[in-house]
């Protein structure tokens, strides 16, 4: 079970406040004027990975007295917990085990008695199976066509992950396209389908739970544009498939057993891109890729597993919680300088905030401390022209993590080096500022008059001291990708340890769906709203335009 202590309880907890205030006007910039060895000290490396932290609020002392506190809220035995497939998950009374998808076959993990690793391969050996025959061109459409599009429809944890993927393996596509609908809004599935061929295209069903509403209007809009376009019913099987854990509501809308792919649940929604769930990502860039994705992800499982206070994922974690719950900081911006990773920021959104947006704690308490932070991001360079400017010189002070790799995939070397060379130097410039002294310098260097340097000078001062870390990859590739996402996915494991909350549930969600349905009972059938005023006059507003 996990430990259920309150992290401001602890001796750390205290000491960390003192260092806080002893430590508040230190800038950065000193210490690494003071102390050339700091990024040497303030880095490591892990499965292709590698983490500079240095650019941190942050001495000896505070890092120590971090540490201090994971162990004291007894990091290591959560760890253990869940590797071991405890049910940490304690408001669903649920194993969290999305580390054993990836787990090689050589191992086993024992869950309620039984070994869960010869079903994870033989369910990835029907993958396997299964797209190698529909990008090899075996496996045919109604007509006799060969595959060229898939897509795949689900919302949460069975979209959000496999679109990240296939942008981010944008290089390893090969001949099928892969195309997404989530939202409920029909304008998505219209703008999909008006690009797709029914006699080539394959709908992946993607939906643990197969009563989601949003997915199951989404499939049975596709299953009926399929029929309109002169497909007959039994023509269905060759053109749908779906991935669940509820096998009776997949029979039911009539998906042939054989291609329906099972996971279990013990996989929640959002750490569900490792399971059947990743179908659509083993089409797009073939099973030996999504192996890849895998096994970078385990050898960041065992670098974790193994490190535990001392890994990857928990200096990430912890450098979060000095911000958070010290200097106040309620958002973390993610800023990948790749283009592909264009939809990482979005997926960790959902991954962070679902996980960690609790004020409840583990004792069923209301917490009276920060928890999740606000996650946001774009990729750069785009973010540099727009909001970068409230990172430099706002009010709020805003921890980022720059991502970046050393080698690119479209051999245009005069762009990556400009890509690369803003990365460092958006680091740069959020540790070093600039002072008053360099802004006066560079404008008199301007020629500007004292009068004119007066007056601009106070906007021309940047403060200095915005912590970031970077992490360099070789080259962005399914294998550092595995690695970057379980970096992540364990660094919002060991945020909840510590803040003492549930990160595997989201009750939150719940209250939005359930009011949702008697506002679309009025709306279907024409009915009087029995509700707040405010609702009710909207609902009568939009019905009175429509
Ligand atoms: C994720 C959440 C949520 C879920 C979706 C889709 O952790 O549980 O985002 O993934 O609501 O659920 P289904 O897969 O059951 O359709």
């Amino acid at each position: 079970m996990l430990p259920k202590k309150n992290p401001t309880q602890t001796e750390s907890w205290l000491k960390l406040t003192n260092l806080f205030d002893d430590h508040l006007f230190v800038h950065m910039r000193e210490q690494f004027d003071q102390d050339p060895s700091r990024s040497k000290r303030y880095s490591q490396q892990a499965a292709g990975l590698f983490l500079d932290y240095s650019k941190n609020r942050i001495t000896d002392e505070i890092w120590q007295n971090l540490k201090d506190l994971a162990n004291e809220l007894d990091l290591s035995t959560a760890i253990n917990a869940q590797f071991t497939g405890e049910e940490i998950n304690g408001t669903e009374k649920r194993s969290v085990l999305h580390t054993a998808l990836r787990l090689p076959s050589s191992q086993s993990l024992i869950h309620n008695g039984v070994d869960v690793v010869p079903a994870v391969h033989a369910e990835l050996q029907h993958m396997k199976s299964f797209s190698e025959k529909v990008r090899s061109g075996e496996w045919k459409g109604y007509s006799g066509r060969e595959i060229n599009t898939v897509v795949n429809i689900g919302i949460g944890g069975s979209d959000l992950g496999p679109v990240m993927v296939c942008e981010a393996l944008k290089p390893y596509h090969t001949s099928i396209q892969p195309r997404f609908i989530s939202n409920v809004d029909g304008s998505q599935i219209t703008a999909v389908l008006s690009d797709c061929d029914p006699e080539t295209t394959l709908f992946v069903i993607s939906s643990k739970s197969f009563t989601t509403q949003e997915t199951m209007t989404n499939a049975q809009s596709a299953k009926n544009w399929f029929l309109a376009s002169g497909a007959k019913h039994q023509d269905v099987a060759r053109h749908f498939v779906a991935v669940s854990t509820n096998l009776e509501a997949v029979r039911d809308f009539g998906i042939d057993q054989q291609n329906v792919f099972q996971f279990w649940d013990w996989v929640g929604g959002r750490y569900s891109l490792w399971s059947a769930i990743g179908l659509s990502i083993c089409l797009v860039v073939g099973f030996n890729n999504f192996e890849e994705l895998l096994v970078g992800a385990h050898e960041m499982d065992k670098h974790f597993q193994q490190e535990g206070i001392n890994s990857m994922p928990t200096t990430l974690a912890l450098l979060g919680v000095w911000y958070s719950n010290f200097y106040g900081a309620e958002s973390y911006a993610i800023l990948p300088y790749n283009q592909h990773l264009n939809r990482f920021a979005a997926y960790l959104q959902q991954a962070d905030m679902e996980s960690n947006g609790k004020s409840v704690d583990r004792n069923g308490n209301p917490v009276h401390y920060q928890t999740g932070p606000i996650i946001f991001g774009e990729p750069g360079t785009n973010g540099q022209h727009a909001f970068y400017q409230l990172i430099h010189q706002g009010t709020k002070l805003i921890p980022a993590d720059f991502i970046v790799a050393a080698k690119n995939h479209h051999g245009l070397a005069n762009h990556h080096h400009q890509l690369v060379a803003n990365c460092l130097a958006q680091t740069q410039a959020l540790m070093m500022g600039k002072t008053a002294h360099e802004a006066e310098t560079e404008l008199k260097t301007q020629g500007l008059s004292s009068e004119e340097i007066e007056v601009l000078l106070p906007f021309k001062i940047f403060e200095g001291n915005r912590p970031t870390n970077t992490i360099v990859m070789e080259q962005l590739n399914p294998k550092t990708l595995g690695a970057l996402i379980a970096l992540y996915e364990h660094k919002i494991f060991v945020q909840g340890v510590i803040w003492n909350i549930y990160s595997y549930d989201q009750w939150g969600v719940e209250l939005g769906k359930q009011l949702a349905k008697p506002i679309l009972k009025a709306l279907e059938e024409d009915q009087v709203f029995e509700g707040d005023a405010s609702t009710k006059q909207l609902l009568d507003l939009i019905r009175k335009f429509s």
